[in-house]
């Protein structure tokens, strides 16, 4: 059976004098796949031990009984990485609350440290074939230590709090190295399209990465991300409501409420949850109620994070208006709110469900909220409204909610006025929806489907290029049985990696060291080819006995001289004028990009742009360019971050042609990596061997993944060369 290590902040069990096991979510999520997997978790457990002993018995205790592998932490530990940095950096942020956020150093080091601790844990049982499930913002670094340790692990990680937009999360001091520490995983797993957006825009922006829709480019492997709404473990419920202690809890309560309309909210205190607002909306609501002696609002609010300072604010805050709120409304019949801040058990969780009219439930933001899932499956068949923020994950799935924005408190006061004296009918048709939705979406699909996705995407091969393996064999035979051999070789994308800044791409050593050994080589005479200037091909390439070609082919310096001459005799230009003008009305108004004129071409560049803006334009540059160069003697191309309109009498597989005439060359070897170096490999001739560099469609015989890849291979095909 695979094995699954489930990786999160706490572990599913509580440690006193004794050790019980505790029923969150996640637990029963993962119960759900049992049959399948050897479940198995790894996390804190929850209490720092001074005594070593008892954290051993403890720890033997925790894996021979209940498949725990704990990480231990001091309280110092404990009170950076999860109430600093966890809770006062991340939290905030993640929810678009930055009046929130706080920032220490030392709290990031601890951070580190704990999810090395972490990632440790992990280690120390993980095989190959496990899957290793990691768990919200606590651990965003746990991906990459333990990636980098083990390329084999399969690793999931998934986000139970939103992802904020670019402008937000850009914010945060450390987000570059958070979001790397989440692209150590083969799949991310988000509640909502919006969030997964929002993380893969992050990342283009940040990292300046590849993406497409649900996939990142990351250090030669793909990182797939998906979409995973997080359903209720709405069994349990189910069958907690055919009990007898249901039924006695239930009678219970129906006998403290009498017949009064109950409106119920269930959360931990967080200022993500809107409580405050709530309670000016209910204030609001009671001013103009009629029946307000038969009403009860029950907030159930779970201590929670009471260590730190935003919290505590948050409590007095809480407790202070609903003190108002109730001194200005009680009558002698009733008090209008019971503020209960501690947790009540699963009995009368369900009772509370079960005789709600309405379940409030308004948080500012909130990843998904199961509370609203578990209202509906205490609902089978019976009344009930549920108001929704429409700020919740769960807005997207609860169609029939009725939904508010919890800024505006009229608005909340109004609708919970039409809430309460929604038609018998209507309550039951909207419910009907909802339930059959939370029944089948539930904790248990939520993890069968992330872990089959899982499994699908892991085992995680790098991005192969085809034919790879067999280049160097081909390469190698072609030139042994050569007496002399031509190299075209185009330079940006394919000896050297593409950089932001055109003028920072001068040869690095080990391409200096490729070049030397093509010099050295007599055999072999080499031909830089490039879209660059003759003065740029001079200052790097004008000391070694090679031929230069540059932009595109228009201009050549042959080996041996320094004088640059024209390969094409005459050819029209007039078309650049134009070109000139609508390019630059793009380098206006598309902040980042710039035109650049060449002798032969014009090039609107917009590596430096927003990668999605940027793109968007160049679609649009060449559908207008399209209608534009109709009867002209150009060809467009949209290539790596550039748009390039280049004269159709000059490309660089003219040049080669033109080069090579009359030269008795047994193999001509040329590789590029982009459109203008497909006019080379378009030649039909025996004697080429065409390399293509990277991905894309291609004319090419042979392809080799990176510049890298390509400077090695050839390096050693030239040193068989006897
Ligand atoms: C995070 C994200 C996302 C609450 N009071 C009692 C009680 N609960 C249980 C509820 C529910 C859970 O706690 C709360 O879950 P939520 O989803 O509403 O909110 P967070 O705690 O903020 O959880 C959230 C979630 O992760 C999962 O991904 O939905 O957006 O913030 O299950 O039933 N249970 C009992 N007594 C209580 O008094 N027994």
């Amino acid at each position: 059976m695979r094995k699954i290590i489930s990786v999160a902040n706490r572990l599913p069990v509580t440690v006193g004098r004794s050790i019980t096991k505790s029923s969150g979510g996640l637990v029963s999520a993962l119960d759900g796949v049992a049959g399948q997997f050897d479940i198995n978790w790894v996390g804190w457990p929850g209490t720092s031990f001074k005594n070593s002993q008892r954290a051993k018995d403890v720890e033997k205790r925790l894996i021979e009984d209940y498949n725990c592998s704990p990480v231990f932490l001091s309280k110092k530990e404990v009170s950076a990485f999860y109430e600093g940095f966890s809770n006062g950096s991340l939290w905030p942020l993640l929810h678009y609350m930055s009046q929130y956020v706080d920032h220490d150093e030392r709290w990031w080091d601890e951070y580190q440290k704990v999810n090395i601790y972490f990632a440790d844990k992990v280690m120390e049982t993980a095989k190959k074939q496990d899957l290793i499930w990691v768990h919200d913002y606590h651990l965003m670094l746990v991906p990459r230590l333990l990636r980098k340790r083990r390329p084999d692990l399969r690793i999931g990680f998934f986000l139970h709090t939103p992802f904020p937009s670019y402008e937000v999360f850009r914010c945060h001091p450390h987000r570059s190295e958070l979001l790397e520490g989440l692209l150590g995983a083969d799949l991310v797993g988000f509640h909502t399209f919006g969030y997964m957006r929002h993380f893969r825009s992050s990342v283009m922006r940040l990292l300046n990465l590849e993406s497409q829709m649900s996939n990142i480019k990351y250090q030669n492997r793909n990182v797939h991300m998906g979409v995973y709404p997080i359903g209720a473990n709405s069994g349990a419920f189910i069958k907690e409501l055919s009990t007898d202690r249901f039924e006695k809890q239930k009678d219970i309560f129906k006998d403290t409420f009498l017949n009064k309309k109950i409106i119920l909210s269930v959360e931990r205190l967080d200022y993500t949850k809107g409580i405050a607002r709530r309670l000016e909306a209910i204030d609001k609501f009671l001013d103009g109620c009629s029946y307000k002696e038969n009403v009860c609002f029950v907030f159930v609010a779970i201590p929670s994070r009471g260590e730190i300072a935003q919290y505590q604010q948050l409590r007095e805050q809480v407790e202070g208006l609903v003190g108002r709120i109730n001194g200005k409304h009680a009558t002698l019949n009733n008090t209008p709110i019971k503020f209960i801040h501690q947790s009540v058990d699963f009995t009368q969780l369900c009772a509370l469900y079960s005789i709600a009219d309405v379940a409030m439930i308004t948080p500012l933001i909130d990843g998904m909220n199961l509370v609203a899932k578990e209202y509906v499956a205490c609902k089978k068949d019976k009344p009930g409204v549920l108001m929704l923020s429409e700020f919740a994950g769960a807005a997207g799935e609860l169609f029939k909610a009725v939904k508010v924005n919890p800024y505006d408190i009229d608005e909340m006061a109004e609708k919970l006025s039409y809430c309460l004296n929604m038609p018998l009918k209507e309550q039951l048709s909207r419910m009907k929806g909802m339930y059959e939705r939370v029944v089948e979406y539930d904790a248990k699909y939520w993890a069968k489907t992330f872990l089959g996705d899982l499994e699908k995407y892991s085992g995680n091969k790098p991005i192969q290029a085809t034919q790879t393996v067999n280049s160097l064999s081909l390469v190698k035979n072609k030139f042994a049985s050569a007496k002399k051999i031509a190299c075209f070789i185009d330079y940006d994308g394919t000896l050297r990696e593409f950089v932001d800044d055109p003028k920072m791409a001068s040869p690095t050593k080990q391409i200096i060291s490729l070049l030397k050994q093509l010099q050295k080589c007599s055999r072999v005479d080499t031909y830089i080819i490039s879209g660059r200037k003759a003065e740029n091909l001079s200052e790097w390439f004008g000391d070694y006995n090679f031929t230069l070609v540059g932009e595109h082919g228009y201009r050549y310096r042959q080996a041996g001289t320094d004088q640059w001459k024209l390969l094409a005799d005459s050819f029209d230009t007039s078309w650049k004028k134009q070109v000139i003008e609508v390019f630059n009305q793009y380098a206006g108004t598309t902040p980042g990009s710039f035109v650049e004129e060449k002798i032969s071409a014009v090039v609107w560049h917009y590596r430096r742009s927003d990668p999605e803006f940027g793109k968007l334009k160049a679609q649009q540059l060449i559908s207008s360019l399209s209608e534009m160069m109709t009867n002209m003697p150009v060809e467009v191309h949209h290539g790596k971050k550039i748009v390039e309109v280049t004269s159709m009498q000059v490309n660089k597989g003219v040049a080669l042609m033109k080069l090579t005439r009359g030269k008795k060359y047994d193999v001509i070897l040329c590789a590029g990596d982009d459109q203008t170096d497909e006019s080379m490999f378009r030649i039909e001739n025996d004697k080429l061997l065409k390399i293509k560099v990277g991905k894309g469609d291609t004319f090419a015989d042979l392809r080799v993944a990176s510049p890298a890849k390509f400077i090695s291979m050839l390096s050693t095909a030239i040193k068989s060369i006897k």
